[in-house]
């Protein structure tokens, strides 16, 4: 297989290349590599050490913003992730950003990893941490959200992008984390977020990261 996609299924960010390889008909083979330990030529590819990272025949790169827009670059006539013009790109580049650089580190690194990450790898998690960052710290990212969105169906244009793809990841951490986007207060995100789950693409990647979750759960009740 010429495309491998290096990382581990629970990512956000290995989940959102993943959506984005679905969704263009791009077959790959996913090669587990887990975050934090990753063995040592991983970093030849990834030099932060950080998963995703991928391949395509000789050329690799890392970070998983740069290798869906790659992806979007390298192969124009798959359906299309990034908008059908500069404005809607720049508007899909910086909800991606947003998702990856202001949720990411809330709902992903503090929810998901006090939760579950942390306790099932026998470190004690950090309860204030995460209430600080569901009470104070997310509900202002999620008025921005909300507000952005709208009454459409989808955050940029009137097709699904790689900022619906990229928040939904995150959404789907928080949710592994045990927390779900309160439909009272953030109606809209949280009726985007049911669709963009109900994608036949979305289904089958979550499916496929069941085993992982139910290990990590299994690991932590044995740790309690
Ligand atoms: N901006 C990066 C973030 C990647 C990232 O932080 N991945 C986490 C796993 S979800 C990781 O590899 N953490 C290990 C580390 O930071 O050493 C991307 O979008 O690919």
């Amino acid at each position: 297989m010429s495309r491998i996609l290096y990382g581990a299924p629970l990512s956000p960010f290995v989940r959102k290349v993943r959506l984005c390889l679905a969704k263009k008909a791009l077959d790959h083979e996913l090669e587990v590599v887990l975050p934090f330990t990753p063995p040592a030529w991983f970093f030849d590819i990834s030099p932060l050490g950080r998963i995703p990272a991928f391949r395509d025949g000789e050329f690799t790169l890392a970070d998983s913003a740069v290798i869906c827009q790659y992806l979007e670059d390298a192969y124009p006539a798959t359906l299309r992730l990034y908008g059908q013009d500069a404005r809607q790109a720049a508007r899909i580049r910086w909800l991606e950003k947003y998702a990856d650089y202001e949720i990411a580190p809330l709902a992903t690194f503090t929810v998901f990893g006090q939760r579950l990450l942390k306790p099932a790898m026998g470190q004690a998690s950090d309860e204030v941490a995460v209430r600080h960052a569901l009470d104070d710290q997310l509900p202002r990212h999620l008025d921005y959200l909300e507000r952005e969105l709208g009454t459409e169906a989808f955050f940029v244009g009137d097709s699904l992008s790689l900022a619906d793809l990229a928040l939904a990841c995150q959404w789907v951490n928080l949710q592994y984390g045990g927390e779900q986007l309160d439909a009272s207060r953030w109606p809209g995100l949280w009726q985007h977020h049911q669709r963009i789950c109900a994608l036949p693409a979305v289904q089958a990647v979550l499916q496929s990261e069941q085993w992982v979750l139910q290990k990590l759960r299994d690991k932590l009740a044995k740790a309690e």
